[in-house]
């Protein structure tokens, strides 16, 4: 029998990379969304390249998305590309909203126009939720988004549920707490710390600078999180799920156990930074992922201690010249 062929948008970021491994394994045949660069950006898939193929298209330019779809003909697409650190999207709202909004509409409108048939993942974020109603958040919690960000992703998962609604597309949103990993863009809170840890240990580095340490995230591995992305697409009906640990952490709680992994104490390093508040805060995220155990059968592997001290080993191994290709 011949593969299902996915295509992933995003497939240069931290999700697109272990989803590609993913779907590799399961015997898929895998193509990727790449936007075009004066350098490559590969980083990420540099492992996967001869197991892959890349295209190049841009979530702002219609026309390329359905070539690419005419080209690939998926069964299953993923929509992962997004402008993805919420700081930015308060200096770059527009181009925010352009990406992580109106390009949904547009992948939605290319695979109506090209083949209805090809089932559709929109990575949706817990940040719609903002500032929370209720506590923990389930698929049914109201959104109050709080950044450029959160509001655009607010229209993707809407104009998904919308096209399912609408055209009876087999279109997904599945709304992801914080993931982490090696992988993770070093901007992001997660590995900010884990990095500095290492370069702090190693003599590379003497402080690092954080925002709001009172912040509480509910962090999990994004290894496990592709997983459920995949399983979504597999239900015989389409639905949305909240995809998450169920366990929360304050930032303040991850920089204590990074430090303590490496035996230094955290108050001698760490220095606050009124600069790095947003204008906007969401305080505190912790997700109800019931539904998701329940009719998709998926469970987190790895907690967030694991999770810290895999991401502190894997900087620390950088910084000695020793990373493997995949970490
Ligand atoms: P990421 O590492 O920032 O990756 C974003 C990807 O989007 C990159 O491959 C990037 O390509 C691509 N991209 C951005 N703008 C594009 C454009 N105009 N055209 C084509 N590609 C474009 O993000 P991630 O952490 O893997 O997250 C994946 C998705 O899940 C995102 O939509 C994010 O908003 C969402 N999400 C993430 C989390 C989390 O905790 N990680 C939680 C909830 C939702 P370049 O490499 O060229 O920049
Ligand atoms: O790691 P963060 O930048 O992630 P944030 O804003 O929660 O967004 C991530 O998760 C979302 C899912 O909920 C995704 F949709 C989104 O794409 C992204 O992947 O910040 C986490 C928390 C914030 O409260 C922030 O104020 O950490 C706090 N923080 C404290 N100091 C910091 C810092 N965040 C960053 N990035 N850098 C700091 O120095």
């Amino acid at each position: 029998m011949a593969a299902r062929r996915a295509l992933i948008t995003g497939i240069t970021g931290q999700d697109g990379s272990y989803l590609a491994e993913f779907l590799l394994q399961q015997g898929y045949e895998v193509h990727g969304m790449v936007r075009r660069s004066s350098t490559e950006n590969f980083e990420r898939i540099e492992h996967l390249r001869d197991r892959v193929q890349l295209h190049q298209a841009d979530l702002l330019d219609q026309l390329s998305l359905i070539q690419l779809l005419r080209q690939v003909r998926p069964h299953e697409l993923y929509n992962l590309a997004a402008q993805s650190f919420v700081p930015t999207s308060w200096a770059q709202p527009l181009l925010t909203g352009e990406f992580t909004a109106l390009g949904v509409t547009r992948l939605l409108e290319a695979v109506r126009l090209v083949d209805p048939e090809i089932r559709f993942f929109q990575a949706s974020s817990s940040e719609m939720f903002g500032a929370v109603d209720e506590v923990p958040q389930n698929e049914n919690t109201p959104f109050r988004p709080r950044s450029p960000y959160a509001v655009a992703k607010v229209y993707g998962h809407f104009i998904t549920i919308n096209y399912r609604e609408s055209y009876g597309l087999f279109a997904c949103s599945g709304i992801s707490f914080n993931h982490e990993s090696p992988r993770r863009g070093k901007e992001f809170v997660t590995r900010k710390v884990t990095d500095a840890v290492a370069r702090i240990k190693l003599g590379l580095a003497d402080h690092v600078r954080l925002g709001n340490l009172q912040a509480r995230r509910d962090w999990g591995y994004a290894g496990d999180y592709v997983r459920a992305f995949w399983l979504m697409l597999q239900q015989d009906q389409p639905e949305d799920f909240v995809i998450a640990t169920g366990v929360q952490h304050s930032v303040q709680e991850l920089v204590e156990i990074a430090f303590d992994y490496v035996g230094l104490d955290w108050r001698r390093y760490v220095r606050v930074d009124p600069a790095l508040f947003r204008p906007a805060e969401v305080n505190s995220l912790l997700g109800d992922a019931s539904k998701a155990r329940e009719k998709l059968g998926w469970e987190p592997t790895v907690s967030f201690e694991e999770l810290i001290r895999m991401m502190v080993d894997a900087d620390l191994q950088r910084y000695r010249g020793q990373s493997s290709p995949a970490s």
